[in-house]
């Protein structure tokens, strides 16, 4: 999990400054909105948490985007996102909490410490990237308000903003988009929530301005743009298992030996790792399953899948 010395840096691997000016061109000539014209700089500092393969470039992570509040294709978040209005922000945090509320994101990322999490991510549909987050455990956040005894899951659900998300004109999901964790899944170390990518505040194609993270799951779990966290002594209901329960169940872990119905799971193709260096194996639990496989101890994994 350390990073070695040998490890590429930002300048070797994004061409992050050339894309953006490359933008701002094409944006000119073509008379069209940035998505994300101004992102503030984060502080942070790097964690050990982090993987040492090579992010993906900047512009891959914010071109190919699954976020089906802003329509169905992988351009449709970069092209649409740019209407969403992240400021002001709040999050309600309700259910079994000692202390329940609205909170506002400053007052929510007051005195938190942010971490550079570089992870690799796994999309359900067999791609995957490595995205260096910016972020902070939900533990701390957990801790803060307080989980009741009786609380035994988390779930977490998304803005709804018709106005602003074009893609909730139509019923292509059950909005809002949720998702959720057993409560020892959202308080182990690695998962986190993040509020920027690249050392800067997030890019709303990503899921501006905060969103979970769990990158031994599926990419659906890391739920985007999240407006409220509820502890719950039920599983909650998910967005993907409401859809299509036969396809996707709550843990919805990465599991190479089990195949989603409709293809195989048992490989992956890194985006931006070109033609013929793209495709390779996936890992149970994406890789990490030195720390995460004990929270499985004992459950069949092809019933609760
Ligand atoms: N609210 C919301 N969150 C979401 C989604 C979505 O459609 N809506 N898509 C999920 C899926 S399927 C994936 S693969 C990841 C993609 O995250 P990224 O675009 O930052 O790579 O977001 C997840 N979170
Ligand atoms: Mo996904």
């Amino acid at each position: 999990m350390r990073r070695t010395a040998s490890r590429l840096t930002w300048a070797d691997v994004t061409p992050k400054a050339a894309f953006l000016n490359r933008r701002s061109l094409i944006a000119g000539a073509a008379g069209l909105a940035l998505a994300s014209p101004a992102l503030a700089k984060l502080s942070y500092v790097k964690s050990r948490y982090s993987t040492d393969a090579a992010p993906n470039s900047f512009e891959d992570i914010t071109s190919y985007n699954n976020f089906y509040e802003f329509g169905l294709g992988k351009e449709d978040p970069a092209e649409n996102a740019g209407a969403l209005t992240v400021d002001p922000w709040s999050v309600a945090i309700d259910g079994l909490v000692e202390k329940p509320g609205n909170y506002d994101l400053a007052d929510l990322l007051k005195g938190v410490a942010l971490e550079e999490r570089i992870y690799r991510f796994r999309c359900v549909e067999a791609w995957s990237m490595v995205v260096p987050w910016i972020g902070f455990p939900l533990s701390q956040l957990l801790d803060r308000v307080g989980v009741q005894p009786g609380g035994k899951y988390v779930a977490m659900e998304t803005l709804v903003r018709p106005k602003e998300m074009p893609g909730q004109a139509s019923a292509i999901l059950d909005w809002p988009y949720r998702e959720g964790l057993r409560l020892d899944e959202a308080m182990h170390p690695l998962t986190i929530l993040a509020t920027g990518l690249y050392g800067e505040e997030m890019p709303k194609q990503n899921g501006a301005p905060i969103r979970l993270v769990v990158p031994w799951k599926y990419g659906f779990k890391s739920i985007k743009s999240v407006v409220r966290i509820s502890l719950t002594d039920k599983e909650p209901q998910t967005t993907w298992n409401m859809q299509n329960p036969n396809e996707y169940g709550f843990y919805s872990n990465v599991n190479p030996e089990i195949d989603h119905p409709r293809w195989s799971q048992a490989t992956e193709r890194r985006i931006g790792a070109g033609l013929f260096g793209g495709r390779q194996p996936t890992l149970m639990f994406n890789g990490y399953g030195d720390e995460v496989a004990g929270l499985y101890a004992g459950q069949d994994l092809a019933k609760d899948f």
